[in-house]
């Protein structure tokens, strides 16, 4: 299965770091809001067994900001999210579920408070603009919305810290998880928050301006040499043991936030002005009849998950398997679906139909317990 090749041109994007991607040895790509993103360097296994012990190098460009500046820019961020964003302060970080006027999700992403005037959302893999720019135009909110030339790359892993103190001195150790601070390389000033798409440690660089992409880049592999720093990339693997949604596969503008399980990330009552409030406390009434679940597959290595697997029980489709792969410390698959209210108790078996055939399955409150 998969693909032959994946030609490149113009309308997708290389990134301010493909150079040094390409020197580490990539081998093999995805798009993600129309960019390249890597997916494996030495092999999807081998990364992860780095990734949980020293540290590496992300090329997450992709994960392109959407930027609002002016006097209406709160005003426009609370219309897109059920979460209440009163209390949040500039210097934070916030992960935020976007609904459309039906309450279906348009995106996952990070938003960052960069002052009262000025956020980014730092967005999953649709296209979001189009959406705030339409609202803000719309509504004639006095804003600029735009894509700024600001490309995150990741650090992460165990030893993230200490390979960001020797770069960026060591008062990047005093940031809290999913804060941000303002910092120097080569007299540019960068945001950077300790954040990530792993449940590894680590921190984002929003690196402003791409020719400053290969410098930082080449500035962290030279100062993490004897730290065994690598490129790497999100992995799959981690990212499915540490339960963290993958915007377009595991969720899509057909799911609330209450089915993806982000109901903790939702204040619908006291989010005032949400486009998709109405929506959202019409469904909260009921609650939702299908949700996200960690759930473990049987057997040996499960294939490549391309299309929903479909969960069985009794003979009945209770769900579907949208992302799975084996986990060498689990010693089984991991997978993430969406299961009937009557099958998503913990311990519930049930049977996923894999490429390979039915396996057993069994649907967790977590993968940690
Ligand atoms: N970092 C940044 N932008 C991003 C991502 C990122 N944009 C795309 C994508 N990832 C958005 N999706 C997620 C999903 C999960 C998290 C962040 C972005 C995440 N979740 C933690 C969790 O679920 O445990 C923390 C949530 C919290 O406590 O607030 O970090 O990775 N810049």
């Amino acid at each position: 299965m998969g693909i032959p090749f994946l030609s490149v041109s113009r309308r997708l994007r290389r990134t301010p770091f493909s150079e040094g991607v390409e020197q580490a040895g990539v081998r093999a790509f995805t798009v993600y809001n129309h960019m390249l993103l890597p997916t494996v360097f030495r092999s999807v296994e081998e990364d992860y067994r780095h990734l949980k012990e020293a540290v590496q190098v992300w090329d997450v460009s992709c994960e392109r900001q959407v930027e609002i500046r002016g006097p209406d820019s709160g005003r426009l961020v609370q219309m897109l999210t059920p979460r209440d964003l009163r209390s949040m302060l500039p210097g934070q970080c916030s992960y935020i579920p976007i609904v459309d006027e039906t309450g279906g999700m348009l995106n996952d992403p990070v938003l960052l408070k960069l002052s009262d005037n000025r956020w980014w959302i730092s967005i999953a893999d649709s296209d979001l603009l189009y959406w705030v720019k339409g609202l803000a135009y719309g509504y004639r909110l006095d804003v600029l919305v735009d894509e700024p030339d600001v490309s995150p790359l990741a650090v992460q892993g165990p030893k993230a810290e200490d390979l960001m103190a020797r770069v960026f001195g060591d008062s990047i150790r005093r940031i809290r998880f999913f804060r941000f601070g303002h910092f120097e390389f080569k007299g540019r000033d960068m945001v950077v928050a300790r954040s990530g798409y792993s449940k590894q440690g680590g921190f984002e660089i929003y690196v402003n301006g791409s020719d400053m992409g290969m410098p930082l880049w080449n500035a962290l592999m030279e100062a993490g040499r004897d730290l065994d720093v690598h490129a790497g990339c999100p992995n799959v693997i981690e990212r499915i043991e540490s339960g963290l949604l993958s915007y377009g596969n595991d969720m899509t503008d057909d799911n609330t936030p209450h089915e993806c399980g982000l109901g903790k990330f939702c204040n619908t009552q006291s989010a005032i002005g949400c486009i998709g409030r109405d929506a959202l406390l019409r469904v909260a009434k009921e609650g939702p009849v299908q949700q996200i679940r960690p759930i473990s597959i049987d057997g040996d290595p499960v294939p490549v998950c391309e299309t929903f697997w479909p969960i069985k029980a009794n003979g009945r489709t209770v769900g579907r398997v949208s992302s799975a792969v084996w986990s060498p410390d689990f010693k089984t698959n991991v997978a993430i679906g969406m299961v009937h209210v009557t099958h998503w108790d913990a311990g519930t078996k049930v049977n996923v139909i894999t490429p390979d055939g039915p396996r057993q399955a069994e649907v967790h409150e977590s993968f940690w317990n």
